[in-house]
């Protein structure tokens, strides 16, 4: 799915702005305000970030269920003959969209993009009542998960079985229950776009670079016209052409794209069909696995980087482009190079700045908190659709990015209580990405701490990614026992054979709390527990990557684990690097990006 463009064919309009908003107190089956007449009693909220922060009142942060967004928006008459699209950069997590009362579109999941063609019903010079309803309930049945009324969310504590607390969760407000540990933020949290295209118009670009410099390209098209692709080099000159709507251009001398602190060369395809035009950009660079190796070019890779959230004060999980660029900005000062997107789809304009910044990526889908409730979550709830479609949507939007190195299909899912269950869900998904991606990068599916020699899933995977909380949520303050039980449980990996990454490892750490004998939640005890971890990983040559949780602190759910929030940021969550980011800023800047483990 192309990113709205503005060039000489291409029209691009952002909606965002000030809209006006209203919480619906109808049922959450049936939302109770007119689409087709102005919102009674509308309040004002910004586009795009989530609506949670925007007003302090128990009643935005909390809601649960549908919220009304408005504005009127007008098609310049310039736009005369053009095709015309408005497109939705995430509305989270379910979202129905009218114009002029009129139902144009619908969309399932919070963090991918949907766009409607709107030619013919916005006419040019002409204006119109748009619309936009958000649901943000999550339930067994959504991706991200949450509870059912009854059950407790993410670390809650629930008592169980004491009658007043059992009547009183049994009588309890209706309430969003994720069984994740971030803050549901929700609303229309990426921008808004009216953007044109020519009637006859390209609808697809897919670039498959390989290291000797031939790209193989593929270019979908609508309407009648002839297809030309331009190569332009790092410098913006053009180096290779080719005609016709698939085939292959050779670059000549080819400058690879590679992770910071190397140079992320990038690429521009010039693609033309009649009247339209589109500049997609590619960087050159393979990705893959061979025995217990990731390789980037053919060459060892070590992945030093961050699980991450999109969370950031007032914007929620909105778009914050100054915080994304802050963000990369320091992920160069910690001496980092990748990250991942956990645990959903990041806005596009994430991707463009990796992309730029020299930032690997291993790409999440929405798929965190599966299982938890009574049974086998696999075969109790209706989840495989669904994961199905976000899979293949999350694909064709970031196909082409050169930062993208890693599918992941999920966050610590259930793989333990129902082994063979488990597998068969996740088999098809595994294959699925491989055959849906022209780059067939490696895949991946995080798994969460638990007995690993039950887990038949995660050995399958191409790169087995662990999240390990060893000396945090057991063996909780014993540094020691904590190495010892590491490294027990590496001997297991070593023996399946395929290169691993330890997708998070952290701990809670109060900023400002200083224990001169290290304790827990001190910022002492941070700095130890990622140096004694590190002189762990280094001990192991398949051990490839190390991804602390998280890179700030974040919003979450209340419950009795949480102080504010999540607080195993190493930055906190206004940016501020704790004792232990000066730790690792001294380990990664000492580890090279290639060859660390050879
Ligand atoms: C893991 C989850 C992550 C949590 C983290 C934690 O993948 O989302 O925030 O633990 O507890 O289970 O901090």
């Amino acid at each position: 799915m192309l990113y709205p463009q503005q060039n000489a064919a291409r029209l691009t309009m952002r909606l965002d702005g000030v809209w006006d908003f209203a919480l619906d107190h109808g049922s959450p089956e049936a939302p109770s305000l007119d689409p087709a007449r102005p919102l009674p009693g509308a309040e004002t909220v910004a586009v795009p970030a989530s609506f949670n922060d925007q007003k302090p009142d128990r009643a935005w942060r909390d809601h649960y269920g549908w919220v009304f967004y408005q504005r009127r928006i007008t098609l310049p008459r310039a736009c005369a003959g053009q095709r015309v699209v408005l497109r939705f950069g995430a509305v989270t997590h379910q979202a129905r969209v009218w114009l002029d009362g009129e139902p144009i579109a619908e969309h399932r999941g919070g963090f991918l993009p949907f766009e409607v063609e709107v030619t013919g019903r916005l006419a040019p010079g002409a204006s119109a009542l748009l619309t936009v309803a958000a649901d943000n309930r999550v339930s067994h049945s959504t991706l991200p998960v949450g509870n059912e009324p009854g059950q407790i969310a993410f670390f809650g504590s629930d008592n169980a079985g004491i009658p007043s607390v059992e009547h009183a969760k049994a009588s309890a407000r209706p309430q969003n229950r994720p069984n994740f540990d971030f803050f549901n933020y929700a609303g229309i949290q990426r921008p808004v776009t009216l953007y044109t295209t020519p009637a006859a118009y390209i609808a697809d670009i897919t670039l498959v670079p390989h290291i000797s410099g031939r790209v193989e390209y593929r270019v979908e098209t609508v309407g009648d016209g002839a297809v030309t692709v331009g190569i332009l080099d790092p410098a913006g000159r053009p180096v290779a052409k080719a005609e016709g709507a698939a085939g292959s251009v050779d670059v000549p001398h080819p400058q690879l794209w590679e992770p910071w602190p190397g140079t992320p060369h990038l690429y521009t395809a010039r693609v033309t069909f009649g009247e339209d035009c589109y500049e997609e950009t590619f960087g050159i660079r393979e990705v893959r696995v061979e025995g217990a190796r990731l390789l980037l070019n053919g060459r060892p890779l070590y992945l030093k980087g961050f699980g991450k959230h999109e969370d950031s004060p007032l914007h929620g999980r909105g778009l914050d482009e100054a915080a994304n660029v802050t963000d990369l900005h320091f992920m160069h000062w910690f001496g980092a190079n990748a990250l991942r997107t956990s645990h959903y789809p990041y806005a596009e304009e994430f991707y463009a700045l990796c992309d730029r910044e020299g930032i690997l990526v291993i790409d999440e889908t929405p798929a965190v908190g599966i299982g938890g409730a009574e049974g086998d979550p696999y075969q109790t709830y209706p989840l495989a659709g669904h994961h199905r479609q976000v899979l293949a949507d999350l694909i064709a939007r970031d196909k082409n990015h050169p930062c993208v190195i890693l599918w992941s299909l999920g966050n610590e899912p259930d793989l333990e209580h129902y082994p063979q269950s488990a597998l068969d869900y996740w088999t098809p998904l595994y294959r699925q990405a491989h055959a849906q991606d022209p780059q067939d990068r490696p895949v991946t599916l995080v798994c969460c701490q638990n007995d690993y020699t039950k887990d038949i899933t995660t050995r399958t995977m191409d790169v087995v990614c662990i999240n390990r909380y060893y000396g945090w949520y057991n063996l909780s303050g014993d540094l020691d026992a904590a190495c010892a039980a590491l490294n027990e449980e590496l001997d297991f990996w070593q023996e399946v054979g395929k290169p691993v990454v330890i997708t998070e490892y952290g701990a809670d750490t109060v900023n400002g709390l200083h224990d001169a004998c290290g304790g827990m939640f001190s910022e002492e005890y941070q700095a130890e527990y990622y140096q004694r971890m590190g002189e762990e990983f280094d001990k192991r040559s398949f051990f490839v990557g190390e991804m602390p949780w998280n890179f700030a602190d974040f919003a979450t759910i209340q419950g009795p684990m949480r102080v504010g929030g999540n607080r195993k940021g190493l930055l906190t969550r206004d940016r501020r690097p704790k004792l232990a980011a000066h730790t690792l800023r001294r380990r990664w800047t000492a580890i090279p990006n290639f060859d660390y483990k050879t």
